[in-house]
C-alpha cells in the first residue's frame, strides 16, 4: 500500500510576519512568502505549515481570527493566497494551513452577535455562564494570566477564554458551531490546500463548569466527525497541536483505523526545564538522561498504532541553540547536533523559520520592546504578584515567545533583507554573522547540514520506517540510537555538551561509512571514540 506522502517529507514551518516583506512597510507577508519559495525549494521540504494569515485584529499575532475567508489586510490579498498555494505546489511543496477553532476573535461577525443578548442565534456560539455570588462562575485561569471569565456589562454575563480576553472560546457542544468550521474547511481543501495543523485541538471537548480543558470526554468523537465531513475525502496531511498528550492518548488521534488526525505535537520533551506543576517561566536545569528517556519512550510506543512528528523550535518556544545548546562558540556545532539528533529519528520533522540557519534567540532589556501578549501579561501579573522586573525580564529572555519571531536574517544588508522599512519587531543584531546569504555560500554551514538531513530521509527508508533502539551503556550526556530496517544497521551519535566524551562500545566495531557528521569525521572507532563538544554523527555499522 502506498504510504502517505507526509510520512517521507519535511515541514517547514512559516510564521509570516516575520518571514519577508515584499511591500516595504516592516510586516511578512505573502507575495515575500512567494518570492523565497525557490529558497525553500533548495533546502527540500515537501510543505509548508502557514501560521495564520486570516482577518485578525491582531491581539495575539493572528491567532485571534475574525474571518476564517478572507486573508488579513497586511498580509495581502485572497489572489496573493491563491497564487502561493499554487507557485508552492509547482514546487513539489504543500501548504498546511492553521486551522484555529478553539476560539475566534472577539472582532468575528458570529461573536459580534453573540454578545448582542442572550436570545441572539449566535448566543451559543461561544460559553456564556451567569456570575456566581456576583463573581466569575468558577476559577479556571487563561494561559495569558488572569481569568478565563470576563464580565460582559450588557448581558450580565461572563463569557469564556482560555486566552486572551479577545479570544472568546467557541462552544462545540452546538453542532452548529461543528458545521460551520466543516464549511470553512471545505473552502480551504477545494482551494488545494496540503492539510491542516490545529490550534490547541485537544481544547476542543472541554467542560468548563467541570473545569475540564484539554482531552474533554467528546474530543475524539468531533474529530472523527470532522475527518468524515472534510479532510478524510483528501489525500491531506493533519497535525493537532495537543499540549498533554501521552504516547496513549496521541494513539487515539493518529492510529489510522480510528480516521482522526495523521500526528499529533505532544510537548513532552520540551517540557522537560520546566518545574513541575509550574508555569513555563519556572525554570529548572534540563536533564538529559530524561530527554533520552522521553524521546525514546515516544519512538518506540507509537508502533503501528500512530505516527510522531519530531520537533525542537515553532512560533511559542525559545530557539533551540541559545535554549539547551550553545549559542556562543559552538553555536554551529550545537545547532547541527539537535538537527543530526533529531532529523535521524522516525516521524515527520518540523523546521521552523531559522532553524536551519542557527538563528538564536534575542534577549530585550525593558518590556516596551516586547510585542507578544502572553508576555505582557505574564510581566504585569508577576510584577503585581512581588516578583522583581529583573526576574521577569530573565524568564521572557529564556522563554519567551518574541524570541522566535525576530525576522528571519536572509543577508548582512539593512534590517537582514526581511524589510527596507523598520520591522513590527527588532531584527536580533546579530544578522550580519547568521544569515540565509552566508550559510547558502557555505558547503559546511547549518543550512546544508539540513538540506543533507531532508536528502537522507528522502533517499534511505531506513529514516522513515526503521526500527528504534536506545544504546543505555554510554555516558549521561551522550545520547546514541541504532535505527535498523531490513539488514541495515544505522548508529547515531550527539554529545549534549561542551565537554569531551569517551564512548567504548568495542562490540559495535569500526566504520568508514560516516552518513552525515558535524565534525567531517572520516571514520567511528566505538572501541574507543572520543566525541568532541556537540558532536554528533550518523553512521553505517552494517
Ligand atoms: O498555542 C497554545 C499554547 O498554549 C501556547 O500559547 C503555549 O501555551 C505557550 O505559548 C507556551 O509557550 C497555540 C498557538 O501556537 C499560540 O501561538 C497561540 O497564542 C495559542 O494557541 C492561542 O491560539
Ligand atoms: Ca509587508
Amino acid at each position: 500500500m502506498q504510504e502517505p506522502w507526509w510520512k517521507t517529507t519535511v515541514v517547514y514551518q512559516v510564521y509570516p510576519r516575520s518571514f519577508q516583506d515584499s511591500n516595504g512597510d516592516g510586516i511578512g507577508d505573502l507575495r515575500g512568502i512567494i518570492q523565497r519559495l525557490d529558497y525553500l525549494q533548495t533546502l527540500g521540504i515537501g510543505a509548508i505549515w502557514l501560521s495564520p494569515v486570516y482577518k485578525s485584529p491582531n491581539d495575539d499575532n493572528g491567532y485571534d481570527i475574525s474571518d476564517y475567508q478572507d486573508i488579513m489586510d497586511e498580509f495581502g490579498t485572497m489572489s496573493d493566497m491563491d497564487e502561493l498555494i499554487g507557485e508552492a505546489y509547482k514546487r513539489n511543496i504543500r501548504i498546511v494551513i492553521d486551522l484555529v477553532v478553539n476560539h475566534t476573535s472577539d472582532e468575528h461577525a458570529w461573536f459580534i452577535e453573540s454578545r448582542k443578548g442572550k436570545d441572539n442565534p449566535y448566543r451559543d456560539y461561544y460559553i456564556w455562564r451567569d456570575p456566581v455570588d456576583g463573581e466569575a462562575p468558577n476559577d479556571l485561569r487563561s494561559i495569558f494570566s488572569g481569568s478565563a471569565w470576563q464580565y460582559d456589562e450588557h448581558s450580565g454575563q461572563y463569557y469564556l477564554h482560555l486566552f486572551s480576553k479577545k479570544q472568546p472560546d467557541l462552544n462545540w457542544e452546538n453542532p452548529k458551531v461543528h458545521h460551520e468550521v466543516w464549511d470553512m474547511m471545505n473552502f480551504w481543501l477545494e482551494k488545494g490546500v496540503g492539510g491542516f495543523r490545529m490550534d490547541v485541538i485537544d481544547l476542543i471537548g472541554k467542560i468548563p463548569d467541570e473545569k475540564v480543558t484539554g482531552n474533554g470526554p467528546k474530543l475524539h468523537e468531533y474529530l472523527q466527525q470532522m475527518n468524515k465531513a472534510t479532510f478524510g475525502r483528501y489525500d491531506v496531511m493533519t497535525v493537532g497541536e495537543t499540549w498533554g498528550a501521552t504516547p496513549d492518548i496521541a494513539k487515539l488521534y493518529s492510529d489510522p483505523k480510528r480516521q482522526e488526525l495523521s500526528m499529533v505535537f505532544q510537548f513532552e520533551h520540551i517540557s522537560l526545564d520546566q518545574q513541575e506543576g509550574k508555569d513555563k517561566w519556572d525554570l529548572k536545569p534540563l536533564s538529559i538522561p530524561e530527554l533520552k528517556l522521553v524521546l525514546s519512550k515516544w519512538q518506540t510506543a507509537l508502533g503501528n498504532e500512530g505516527w510522531n512528528s519530531l520537533f525542537w523550535n515553532n512560533h511559542d518556544l525559545p530557539r533551540i541553540v541559545s535554549r539547551w545548546g550553545n549559542d556562543k562558540e559552538y553555536r554551529t556545532q550545537s545547532a547541527k547536533m539537535f538537527a543530526i539528533l533529531l532529523h535521524m529519528m522516525k516521524g515527520t520533522p518540523y523546521i521552523y523559520q531559522g532553524e536551519e540557519i542557527g538563528m538564536t534567540n534575542c534577549p530585550i532589556t525593558d518590556i516596551n520592546e516586547v510585542n507578544d501578549i502572553e508576555s505582557i501579561n505574564m510581566y504585569h501579573e508577576r510584577l503585581a504578584n512581588g516578583y522583581s522586573k529583573e526576574e521577569i525580564i530573565n524568564s521572557i529572555n529564556a522563554k519567551g515567545r518574541d524570541n522566535a519571531r525576530t525576522p528571519m536574517q536572509w543577508d548582512r544588508s539593512g534590517q537582514a533583507g526581511f524589510s527596507t522599512a523598520t520591522p513590527w519587531l527588532h531584527v536580533n543584531p546579530n544578522y550580519p554573522s547568521i544569515n540565509v546569504a552566508d550559510n547558502l555560500a557555505d558547503p559546511n554551514s547549518i543550512f546544508h547540514c539540513y538540506r543533507r538531513l531532508i536528502e537522507l530521509r528522502k533517499q534511505n527508508p531506513i529514516v522513515v520506517y526503521g526500527d528504534y533502539e536506545l544504546v543505555d551503556d554510554v555516558p549521561e550526556q551522550v545520547f546514541l540510537y541504532l535505527r535498523k530496517h531490513e539488514d541495515q544497521v544505522w548508529a547515531v551519535a550527539a554529545n549534549i555538551g561542551a565537554e569531551r566524551m569517551l564512548v567504548q562500545l568495542p562490540a559495535f566495531g569500526k566504520s568508514a561509512d560516516v552518513i552525515v557528521s558535524n565534525y567531517s569525521r572520516a571514520e567511528v572507532d566505538f572501541s574507543n571514540l572520543e566525541l568532541q563538544p556537540y558532536e554528533a554523527f550518523a553512521v553505517k555499522l552494517i
